[in-house]
């Protein structure tokens, strides 16, 4: 039997089987040895023998992983020299689409943080789509003149708007939610999903460094009106203080900046693209206006950050006690 792995907890893997309605029982399964120390995360599609059944107490077992599509990772720390940078995490497999969730206020958004998420999409080869909540509180504005020259698709999203656009932007695609603690993930897939009843947090508690959610989960999204075929899916994670990328490389890295590549056509070969590179046609670019200063000073925070040279961490996390990543 082939089964999608919806949720993971303890050694224990919840799966749906495909063509499975919404109210078919999911199956729990249990790693079988053959697997050795492959990990099977949400998202993944997996071989299933054993009790499929899904009844009380029934367990199956997870005898192949299925090729995946896509891998979403990230490391703790963006070193690769350090122990830190080379713990990697498989977020999701599988994914089609990232909506990187941030707020406007309540946490003030961070576009280093956003910049590292289109990273890790573009590396992935997963569609980033930018969901800006809390409107209610502040404008979009300052984020999206950031985002101005890059054709990154966005979202907006206050308590009682509609979400028509961001469900059909969604309908038959996996789309995994990523974002720090407290920015309103969980409260948008239970209004997306009303069955999810998915735990939400307090900001106030959020600033102690609780995070609300705890594991990934992908929910089943409701068939959209007017629209046939497989409505999608939707996973929840819990919020990340930091998206290392020490498993990017320097070139790859470039791939998040779209609207810096063209202006490194004139560089020498093997441009390192740091400042002390007085070849760099980065400078010319920016100069000539065509891409705005701040991307290329944060592009070149990553790159010194991946050498090592600067702590991640510098930039400050909303209200955590702990140091928080960038
Ligand atoms: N004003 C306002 N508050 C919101 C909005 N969306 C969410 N909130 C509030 O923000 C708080 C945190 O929301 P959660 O959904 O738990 O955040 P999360 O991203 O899932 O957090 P973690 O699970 O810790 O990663 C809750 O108190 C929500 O009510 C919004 O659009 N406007
Ligand atoms: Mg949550």
């Amino acid at each position: 039997m082939e089964g999608f792995v919806i949720a993971v907890d303890r050694g224990r893997y919840t799966c749906v089987l495909p063509g499975a309605g919404p109210d078919a029982p999911t199956v729990t399964a249990m790693r079988a040895r053959e697997l050795g120390r492959k990990s099977v995360v949400v998202g993944d599609r997996v071989g299933l023998v054993g009790d499929t059944s899904g009844a009380p107490g029934a367990l199956a077992r997870i005898v192949r992983i299925a090729e995946r599509s896509s891998v979403l990772r990230r490391t703790a720390e963006d070193d690769a020299t350090t122990a830190e940078g080379r713990l990697e995490r498989v977020v999701v497999a599988n994914a089609d689409q990232l909506v990187i969730v941030s707020a406007l206020a309540d946490p003030p958004p961070r576009t280093g943080f956003i910049d590292r998420c289109l990273v890790a999409a573009y590396d992935a080869d997963i569609e980033p789509l930018l969901c800006l909540t809390k409107a209610d509180l502040a404008g979009p504005e300052a984020v999206l003149d950031y985002y101005a020259e890059l054709e990154l698709p966005y979202v907006l999203i206050r308590p009682e708007s509609e979400l028509d656009a961001l469900r059909s932007l969604l309908a038959g695609r996996v789309s995994v939610l990523v974002g720090h603690s407290g920015v309103g993930k969980s409260t948008l897939v239970n209004r997306l999903v009303p069955e999810a009843d998915r735990a939400v947090g307090t900001v106030s508690a959020i600033g102690r460094g609780r995070h609300t959610s705890t594991s990934a989960v992908a929910l089943r999204l409701p068939p959209a009106v007017g629209r046939d075929g497989d409505p999608g899916w939707i996973i929840d994670t819990p919020g990340v203080r930091s998206f290392g990328l020490a498993h990017v490389s320097a070139d790859s890295l470039l791939h998040g900046f779209p609207d810096l590549v063209e202006g490194t056509l004139d560089c020498p070969a093997n441009c390192p693209h740091t400042p002390d590179e007085p070849a760099c046609g980065l400078d010319a670019w920016v100069a000539a206006g065509k891409a705005d200063p701040r991307r290329l000073a944060s592009y070149r925070r990553l790159l010194a950050s991946r050498a090592g040279e600067s702590d991640p961490r510098g930039e400050p996390e909303p209200g955590g006690e702990r140091p928080g990543h960038g």
